[in-house]
């Protein structure tokens, strides 16, 4: 088996690629990313130890690239991971995101087709269904909630999903879709929530809450969202959507106190912070659809995820502070500054 895994470099990619070197090792892998700011080579340090795997630096909107890399290898499935991926960095300036997010997997998609690829799936989001009022806890996310995007990042993703099933219809491109909530697990960039509390409690830093902190995300360990993946790709049906969720329905606050506690630093570090533009609200999955027919749960509680979390943020401090040190420093004081 010979997969394309793009956007490798990045959280979701990497920790699916260590899961799949495990899991299979006789798969071949080859990761294409561009290397962004999210994208980090010392986190595939491990992979690239493995023959049957190749590490390629390039961007997935660059069609002459992309084409000779399909051309080069006979790839079987391609995972599309790859992507911006921060909503804030989608409200300052939505470009990157329309490029890669959407021209990048047409560009895949025409890859796909043109070398008749046997499973093309694509990396997508809840984001892409809008959000939900906090006062109706019955109401979750399924399959067939309408699209309804809220912020540019979202609107990328959602174009990109439109996209996929397009070349479905028409073409009959062998296509499968996951709509997966917020991951947390080892390796995620600290611009994210999670990341972002830890490594600044650790520092004794401030921590930005937006509005009163009482939005709600539906959390999931990585590690379970890729075995969700890896379910979808070996079973034979395509053109689906599946919803992958934790029922891990927490409110930031919550969140951010917790972590606190774990690390013993006082709840003082908070700071309110004036609240993100178009903020969705609440997140909740109803991943009843890939449960019944792939068999799929979540195996990883909230409580063990985030103390696991915390342990590999501490035991791998090098990793974050060569980037909280670096240009994100910048990111950072632009981003909070006025806020
Ligand atoms: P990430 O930002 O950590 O990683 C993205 C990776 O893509 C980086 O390695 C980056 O270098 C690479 N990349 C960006 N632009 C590229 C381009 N033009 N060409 C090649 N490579 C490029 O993102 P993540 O959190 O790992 O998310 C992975 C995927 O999962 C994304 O598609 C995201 O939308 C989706 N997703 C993420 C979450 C979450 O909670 N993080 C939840 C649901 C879905
Ligand atoms: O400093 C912060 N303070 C804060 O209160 C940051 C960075 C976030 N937040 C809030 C905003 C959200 O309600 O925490 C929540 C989580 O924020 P993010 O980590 O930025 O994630 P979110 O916006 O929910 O999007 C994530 O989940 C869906 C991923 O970044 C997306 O890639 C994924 O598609």
């Amino acid at each position: 088996m010979k997969l394309l895994i793009t956007g490798g470099a990045g959280f979701i990619g990497s920790n699916f690629i260590y899961y799949m070197q495990t899991k299979y090792p006789e798969y071949e892998i080859v990761c294409l990313d561009s290397l962004t700011y999210a994208g980090n080579l010392t986190t595939l340090s491990d992979a690239i130890k493995k023959e049957n795997f190749t590490f390629v630096k390039g961007d997935i909107t660059d069609k002459t690239l992309v084409n000779e890399l399909f051309e080069k290898n006979s790839f079987e499935i391609v995972i599309n991971f790859a992507a911006e991926s921060h909503v804030d960095r989608s409200i300052e300036d939505s470009g990157i995101f329309l490029m890669t997010n959407i021209i990048g997997t047409q560009v895949l998609l025409d890859a796909a087709r043109k070398y008749n690829i046997r499973r093309f799936h694509q990396v997508s989001t809840d984001e892409v269904y809008g959000d939900l009022p906090l006062e109706r806890k019955d109401l979750f996310f399924t399959e067939d909630t309408p699209i309804k995007t809220s912020s540019p990042y979202a609107a990328s993703k959602a174009s990109a999903d439109l996209l996929a099933m397009a070349y479905y219809r028409t073409y009959k491109l062998p296509i499968t879709i996951s709509r997966c909530s917020n991951n947390y697990g080892p390796f995620q960039f600290p611009e994210k929530l999670i990341p972002l509390v830890i490594s600044r409690a650790l520092a004794d830093e401030k921590i930005p809450v937006y509005g009163k902190g009482e939005n709600i995300r539906d959390w999931l360990y990585v590690e379970d969202h890729c075995e969700a993946i890896d379910l979808i790709i070996h079973h034979d049906v395509v053109g689906e959507v599946y919803n992958i969720g934790g029922h891990n329905e927490l409110a930031n606050i919550d969140v951010v106190k917790g972590i606190l506690k774990s690390l013993s630093k006082p709840e003082n570090l908070i700071s309110f912070v004036a609240d993100r533009l178009g903020h969705d609200m609440r997140y909740a999955i109803d991943s009843t659809k890939i449960s019944s027919r792939l068999g799929w749960l979540p195996t990883t509680s909230f409580d063990e995820g985030i103390q696991r979390t915390i342990e590999w943020y501490l035991n791998n401090r090098t990793w974050w502070n060569d980037i909280v040190s670096g240009e994100y420093k910048t990111y950072f004081e632009k981003m909070y500054s006025e806020r």
